[in-house]
């Protein structure tokens, strides 16, 4: 908890530490009551920071200070001044040693940031200021140090003894304890530390790198999750082989060790070589896990496997950097993913996502740009925005410089910077240099937030032959920026023809036509883009593969949208036009729902869906994707002011409509589907995952009909399987069911079998948090009392709590407050256990522009009564704040 009023950090403020840690000497005594550490620094004067000798301070939160002594002697409480937040102490030459000892707590850490205990566990989280919770240190990432680290404890309880890098030396000690000692050869800046002690069984493997190096690999779990690692393993190898193919880069230590941890704030950290993990992010095989959770393990295992070279070998040079190491590395799992499943599945989920989370996000009191220039918490900057548009920033420089070009620019920058700690200005120079472009315009997109509009209108000339597409770029104000400049912003298109062929496209000062689907950057705030030879008015096909994070704008008619539904080459393309198509005909019954009419749906959706379920040669998991109506969460975040039950009408209302329309083919999709699942055992692959996606949407679309043969069908999946992913999905469909009895059955008998399993019960929680039905607080509040819930673990808060406020918009928005007054306690509870946990559980709240004034106003009490309610952690208040500003 802060004891003074938290203030903001600035990146223009920033400047080089004065001193630097050579080497960094750790000793851990760990204890069930409390913990030691001995640190011994090497430390020297930074000759690039200046002259003379400085004062050195030392971050350091919650320490009991037990020794310090510089060069061997002992300093007394005269030499050195202490606050709740640093050590300073006058050093007296430009190279000394510092020797500390403290003492900590871990067993009573319920933040989980530092070294805390998960269960009967010890781990750490540092990144991002946690290091400064277990000694006295200069915790920031341009500061990096060689590690050497000893960990000693019971042996009985801790047989497992772990740090980064190579363990070195090992022995026994008195008192049924031993010891174990760690040396990582690499620099690393302190919040790659990690440390870990148990009682833990590990899975093995090797993997050969590309210079024929054996790396050692292996996984560690509670001993009853032995069986749940291969799917994580195999991800792994797979991981480390893609990156030397497609980045070049090459594992560079002798193991590499993961370890899954049940109470965890994010998915997993990157630790030098020692990556702890929720064990959400670990865990899997087919009867525990869905499908959705393969693929999460999939990408988690490959992101911090990518950080080895993304964030550690070449690290950050502060926090306002982060998406650095972030936006990139999510865009190197994000292709990594496409290439191991289908590409175009993988690209409409992450800008499914990317536009109901993140241009919320953008268009809220917390919008900051890519790269933020101010914070109070940066803990609080974990987000969205840094991660998933990041990522898009990193993708639109692909895009624009092809994947050859991208590889010069990632070759230089990792060979330049290896072993430094750089900025995004850095990246970007790296490209630039590699491909003898300029990015200068470019940048904007680190130093600019808000989601930029692109409205494109057309003209056409018979008699010239001549096409124009016209686009006009702005961005709305956000916190801090009134005025934009225009971007760069790379749109990939191509032409129709009436038969829905390609054009070959020839734009004004071309001698001839080059390719069918071209990127064009448009870098001005009014732009036309003439193209020649055009033997008829084409239909465009605009922003293919959504090729910058952009909200278009061009007035395509339902029926052009059904054509490029069904004709567009570009498959990313193909499911846009049936969602803006989707978007169309919702808004209108939206529409009809608010002025008390009733609802008569456009008929074309159901053709067009009709039309893609027939379609026997399109891919499964496409047709799925299709099949999906735009979310809630979509049709709020692009709506002025949201009417929460209008969008729920009005879309169950569609979701009904389609169902007893396509009941036939839908049936018949789902049987077949159905049949193969039934007859063959689980498989963790691309064709299977699709199958069983389309198998799970036919059902859910199926259970709204009163056919007694579907519920049957439902009951015999929900039974009769041998994965999580035809369970859960069986299981979800009762509970949004009106079939009471059956969906207590099933919830019964459900969480009867798997009450042992975590991570099954976090999703028994959520099915049930999540749905529509009336007297879901009630639901949510009895859910709480729950044996298997409590407020400690991040994923049971996340499971219950976070899906009832984030995808129950239903019951959250409820027009009495009773949701927000909920989620307020909850938020106001979790600040004193856990504050990063609760300022994320708070973003809801800050979304209160997009409601009406009712909501609003019951929105905004609720956080004016968390920043009254006593001493908020600094993340909690920093929120708020700005929410409330
Ligand atoms: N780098 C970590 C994030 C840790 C955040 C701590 N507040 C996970 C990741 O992005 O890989
Ligand atoms: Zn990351």
């Amino acid at each position: 908890m802060r004891t003074e009023q938290p203030k903001m950090i600035y990146l223009k403020d920033y400047q080089a530490p004065d001193y630097l840690i050579d080497e960094t000497h750790l000793t851990f005594e760990l204890f069930e009551d409390h913990s030691l550490v001995h640190a011994q620094l090497v430390m020297r004067r930074n000759p690039a920071a200046g002259t003379g000798l400085p004062p050195l301070v030392l971050d350091g939160q919650q320490l009991e200070l037990l020794s310090l002594s510089m060069d061997g002697a002992e300093l007394g409480a005269a030499d050195y001044q202490l606050s709740d937040s640093q050590l300073r102490l006058q050093p007296k030459a430009a190279s000394f040693v510092i020797d500390s000892s403290v003492r900590i707590h871990p067993e009573s850490n319920t933040a989980l940031e530092g070294l805390y205990k998960s269960g009967s566990m010890f781990c750490t989280q540092c990144e991002a200021e946690g290091f400064r919770k277990i000694t006295y240190y200069l915790d920031r990432p341009d500061v990096m140090s060689k590690f050497t680290t000893t960990v000693s404890a019971e042996q009985h309880r801790y047989p497992v003894l772990l740090s980064n890098g190579n363990p070195i030396a090992s022995g026994p000690e008195e008192g049924d304890r031993h010891w174990v000692t760690w040396q990582d050869p690499f620099m690393k800046p302190a919040y790659l530390f990690a440390l870990v002690a148990g009682d833990l069984w590990c899975v093995e493997d090797s993997f050969t790198t590309m210079s024929q190096r054996e790396v050692a690999l292996r996984i560690y779990v509670e001993p009853e999750n032995i069986d749940k690692c291969q799917h994580a393993m195999d991800s792994l190898k797979k991981s480390m082989r893609w990156d030397e193919e497609v980045y070049g880069r090459e594992y560079d230590l002798d193991i590499f060790m993961i370890v899954a941890v049940n109470d965890f704030n994010m998915g997993a950290m990157e630790n030098k070589g020692l990556n702890i993990f929720n064990s959400s992010c670990v865990l899997a095989k087919a009867e525990t896990a869905t499908d959705a959770a393969h693929q999460r393990v999939e990408a988690v295992v490959a992101h911090e496997y990518f950080h080895n070279w993304s964030g550690n070998r070449v690290t950050c040079r502060d926090w306002f950097q982060l998406s650095l190491k972030e936006g990139f590395t999510v865009f190197r799992d994000a292709e990594f993913s496409a290439d191991m499943n289908s590409r175009t599945v993988k690209r409409i989920e992450d800008v499914a996502y990317l536009r109901t989370h993140q241009f919320a996000e953008d268009a809220g009191p917390m919008a900051h740009p890519v790269r933020p220039d101010a914070f109070i918490e940066i803990s609080n900057f974990y987000t969205l925005t840094v991660y998933e548009k990041g990522s898009e920033v990193v993708r639109m420089i692909h895009t624009l410089l092809g994947a050859e070009g991208f590889r010069k620019g990632s070759d230089l920058y990792f060979e330049r910077h290896d072993g430094q700690a750089v900025t995004c200005d850095d990246f970007i120079k790296a490209m630039e240099d590699a491909n003898g472009v300029d990015l200068s315009q470019f940048k904007r997109w680190y130093s600019q937030g808000g989601t930029p509009r692109l409205s494109v209108s057309e003209s056409y000339d018979a008699q010239a032959r001549t096409y124009s597409l016209s686009f006009k770029q702005s961005c709305p104000p956000t916190p801090g920026q009134k005025d934009k400049q225009p971007f760069v912003i790379p749109v990939a298109l191509g032409l129709l023809d009436g038969q829905g062929g390609e054009m070959p496209l020839r734009l004004a000062g071309e001698a001839a036509a080059g390719g069918t689907s071209r990127v064009v950057a448009i870098d001005q705030a009014e732009q036309v883009l003439t193209f020649l030879d055009v033997a008829e008015k084409p239909l465009p096909s605009l922003l293919r593969g959504f090729s910058a994070p952009v909200k278009l704008g061009f007035p395509y008619s339902r029926d052009q949208l059904m054509f490029l539904m069904q004709h567009d080459s570009d498959g990313f393309n193909r499911w846009e036009a049936g969602q803006q198509l989707a978007v169309q005909v919702l808004q209108e019954l939206i529409a009809q729902h608010q002025r008390g009419e009733a609802l008569v749906m456009d008929p074309r959706l159901t053709a067009a869906l009709r039309t893609v379920l027939e379609d026997e040669q399109l891919d499964q998991a496409m047709v799925a994707e299709m099949l999906s109506l735009p979310g809630e969460g979509y049709l709020t975040e692009i709506s002025v002011v949201a009417d929460v039950d209008a969008i729920h009408g009005a879309r169950e209302f569609a979701r009904r409509q389609l169902a007893e329309a396509l009941f036939e083919p839908l049936w018949q999709r789902y049987q077949a589907n159905r049949e193969v699942s039934r007859s063959s055992p689980y498989v963790a692959e691309a064709e299977h995952f699709a199958r069983r996606s389309l198998q799970n949407i036919a059902l859910s679309y199926l259970m709204l009909g009163d056919q007694p043969q579907v519920l049957a069908a439902c009951l015999e999946q929900f039974e009769v399987c041998d994965n999580m992913t035809e369970r859960l999905a069986a299981l979800a469909v009762l509970v949004n069911s009106p079939f009471e009895e059956e969906k207590a059955k099933a919830l019964a008998s459900f969480a009867d079998f798997f009450k042992d399993n975590p991570l099954v019960m976090d999703q028994w929680f959520s099915v049930q948090a999540a749905s529509s039905l009336p007297g879901a607080l009630e639901r949510v509040q009895q859910l709480m009392q729950h044996p298997a819930f409590t407020l400690k673990n991040p994923n049971k808060v996340r499971a219950l709590i976070g899906a009832f406020a984030g995808q129950n918009p239903v019951g959250f928005h409820q027009a009495d407050g009773s949701g927000y007054r909920f989620l307020a306690d909850q938020v106001i509870t979790l600040n004193a256990l856990n504050p990063q946990i609760a300022s994320r559980l708070l973003s809801p709240l800050t979304r209160w522009g997009k409601y009406d004034s009712a909501r609003q106003g019951l929105m905004k009490a609720e956080l004016e009564r968390i920043l009254a309610s006593g001493e908020l952690s600094s993340d909690v208040f920093e929120v708020v704040s700005k929410s409330l500003a």
